[in-house]
């Protein structure tokens, strides 16, 4: 028994200051005394409650709930307060430690990047709507609307799972672990789940009734092959900053580089690929190079084409995914430094611009341009006038596309290679091609369409016609696996010879068939991609070479393809990998994924340089001697290792085919309305 409670029960009068605990009904204190029974008090209360006026009772009632409220509150802050104490702790001891096995190139912690106009966290929620427009800077459309393909947690919560792969992978060389592994914010990553054999389709979610719906969905954890595209990346990144940091292109074997613009070409092409792929700190460093470095006003010609579809490409995209002004302020200069190229008698662009001095001038020995190039330069420039509001952009590339729409000496929509900057007509007629010099013209006439929201029937009509030129006049099989291949035609004569540029078609044709074009362009696509397929399984070192001929007849001991001395190079492009990418998305078959992941091993086999980068090589049939060429082009960084982690994702939403376009170099734009 309380002491006090004791006394209090035989001396007298009870005191009320103290509180006494009652063990029993024995205890209880008989009439007239202190009575601190449970019912009583309850009486007693109800009683002086019943006393109270209506006011009394009202301000009691309201100074319960005010009361409840406060402490609602401060006990979710005080446990938001805890749990970010708690990941700071955490950030912190990671970023102190080195991850076991993968050296950074600067394992230093960078400042977050700034915004030009406005100070943000890092990688803040991410809304069109809600950006502030930069200076001078006219807003968008408002049926704009996009977001962001994750928010601050998502990507997070991204970064703690590569470091646990990383873990995973580093402790377990070699052999499979059984166990899952559990990542600090609770994301499960099982070890096998990306090595299954083939399955159905990739399990699409409910359509978001709203964006905030979509905001709540759970991020997909990365998996072990996107991890391992991680690490080729950090890989190649490492040997361009040791050895080329702000330069065109890493030579990976004399450890220098090599300048074709002076643009530092390599960064600009890889900082939408850092975003995808969550390198916080490399993105950070390269943007800082961007803010500090990157200058327009150069005495240097450029090419349009190259220049528009890597670097305009590049800092539209980044500034889309990472909503920092400072890559459209970027973006908005180069665009206008590359705007001479279009005075010309026929409005046909140039092939070069010279961006410090602002004049243009077609190659040295012609005055034609390449119809891929004068086509495949819309995507960036449209968007471009959007964000601007500055119409002249837009106009500028429109006309060449309405231009070469009524033009004539095309065969079923089939185009020439080559088209004249003073008459505006096309020259070297009779010859057809998917590959070099035509190829990009097929790919952007349907994401021209796709971008401008379906409505611009002509494009749509170029496209459809031209998939109907490429059936009848280059489609063939070959002998003897029957592969469906793209040939090319030279006045009437067809030729079994196939770029691997045009390895890019099966990923198109299957957007458009996605878009709600005819389901056969699927069937064609799915034809496509195997053949594009086995342009590395047939070949000794599992890599593709630039151009391979098909045979049309068995002979024995011959297989499909048949490559050229000349041909035998292989420059780490993306077409193919591009290509297994939208297959895997629209169709969910994993082989899609496994041969993609055949190919990343064989890049890393034989064209990856210990030192850092990874180079081209000259002879993909000698294993024991590839013969490295000493360069690694930017689109390897740009495009092949970009589509490499989004072919091993089953994330639909990590940039979301509805809702974005890529263009030729693999930056994703915006679809001004979104499905
Ligand atoms: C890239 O610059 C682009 O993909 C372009 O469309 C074709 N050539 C390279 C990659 O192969």
């Amino acid at each position: 028994m309380y002491a006090g409670a004791a006394a209090a029960a035989t001396a007298g009068p009870p005191r009320r200051d103290f509180i006494s605990v009652s063990l029993g009904p024995e205890e209880a204190v008989g009439a007239g005394g202190y009575n601190n029974s449970k019912a009583w008090r309850r009486r007693s209360c109800w009683r002086k409650w019943k006393q109270l006026s209506r006011l009394q009772r009202s301000v009691i009632l309201f100074l319960f709930a005010f009361l409840a409220v406060c402490g609602v509150i401060s006990y979710t802050s005080m446990g938001e307060a805890w749990k970010s104490l708690t990941n700071k702790s955490l950030d912190d001891q990671r970023t102190k430690q080195e991850i076991p096995g993968v050296k950074l190139a600067n394992p230093a912690v960078l400042p977050a990047p700034q915004k030009a106009d406005a100070n943000r966290g890092d990688y803040p929620e991410l809304s069109l709507q809600k950006q502030p427009n930069p200076p001078h800077v006219r807003r968008g459309p408002s049926n704009l609307q996009i977001k962001a393909p994750w928010r601050d947690t998502r990507l997070k919560t991204r970064h703690s799972t590569i470091r646990a792969v990383e873990e995973l992978v580093q402790t377990d060389k070699g052999e499979k672990t059984e166990k899952s592994i559990i990542s600090w914010r609770g994301a499960v990553i099982e070890p096998d789940q990306n090595t299954e054999p083939p399955s159905s389709k990739i399990k699409e979610p409910d359509k978001p009734s709203s964006v905030e719906a979509e905001d709540q969905k759970e991020p997909v954890p990365i998996n072990e092959r996107q991890l391992a595209v991680i690490e080729a990346f950090r890989h190649a990144w490492r040997g361009y900053k040791d050895f080329a940091w702000g330069h065109d292109e890493l030579k990976p074997l004399s450890k220098s580089y090599s300048e074709w613009f002076g643009l530092g070409l390599t960064l600009i092409d890889a900082l939408d690929t850092m975003w995808i792929l969550g390198l916080k700190e490399e993105f950070e460093e390269a943007r800082k190079w961007v803010a500090n470095e990157l200058v327009f006003d150069k005495n240097v010609d450029v090419n349009l084409f190259e220049s528009t579809i890597r670097i305009l490409g590049g800092l539209l995209s980044t500034y889309h995914l990472s909503g920092d002004s400072l890559f459209l302020e970027k973006a908005k200069d180069i665009g206008n430094r590359l705007m001479p190229a279009f005075k010309t008698p026929s409005k046909i662009p140039y092939s070069d611009v010279n961006i410090g001095r602002g004049t243009a001038h077609p190659p040295r020995w012609t005055s034609d341009s390449t119809v891929a190039e004068v086509t495949s330069i819309q995507l960036e420039f449209r968007e471009l006038s959007r964000l601007t509001g500055d119409e002249k952009f837009q106009k500028a590339v429109d006309e060449v596309m309405k231009h070469v729409h009524t033009l004539s000496g095309k065969n079923d929509g089939l185009v020439p290679m080559f088209i004249n900057t003073n008459s505006g007509q096309f020259t070297h007629l009779g010859v057809y091609t998917l590959g070099a010099r035509a190829d990009s013209y097929y790919e952007y006439l349907l994401k021209q369409w796709i971008q401008g929201g379906k409505k611009e029937n002509e494009l749509l009509e170029d496209y459809m016609r031209a998939i109907e030129g490429v059936k009848k006049h280059l489609l063939q099989r070959s002998a003897p696996r029957k592969l469906t291949f793209v040939g090319e035609l030279a006045h009437g004569h067809f030729s079994a010879k196939m770029d691997h540029l045009v390895c890019f078609l099966p990923g198109t044709l299957a957007l458009g068939a996605h878009n709600g074009l005819d389901a056969n362009h699927m069937k064609l696509a799915e034809a496509l991609i195997e053949t594009c397929y086995q342009m590395y399984a047939q070949v000794e070192t599992g890599l593709s070479p630039e151009i391979v001929h098909f045979n049309l007849h068995a002979q024995k001991g011959h297989k499909d393809v048949e490559i050229k001395p000349a041909d035998r190079h292989n420059l780490l492009r993306p077409e193919t990998v591009e290509s297994l990418f939208y297959m895997y998305r629209f169709t969910g078959d994993k082989k899609y994924q496994d041969w993609g992941w055949e190919i990343l091993q064989n890049f890393n086999k034989y064209t990856r340089v210990p030192t850092g980068g990874y180079t081209s090589i000259n002879n993909v049939q000698n294993p024991s001697n590839p013969e490295p060429r000493d360069k690694m082009e930017s689109f390897f960084l740009g495009e092949t290792l970009k589509y490499m982690f989004l072919l091993f994702s089953d994330d639909i939403d990590l940039i979301n085919l509805d809702k974005f376009i890529f263009n030729t170099e693999a930056h994703p734009l915006p679809i001004w309305v979104p499905a």
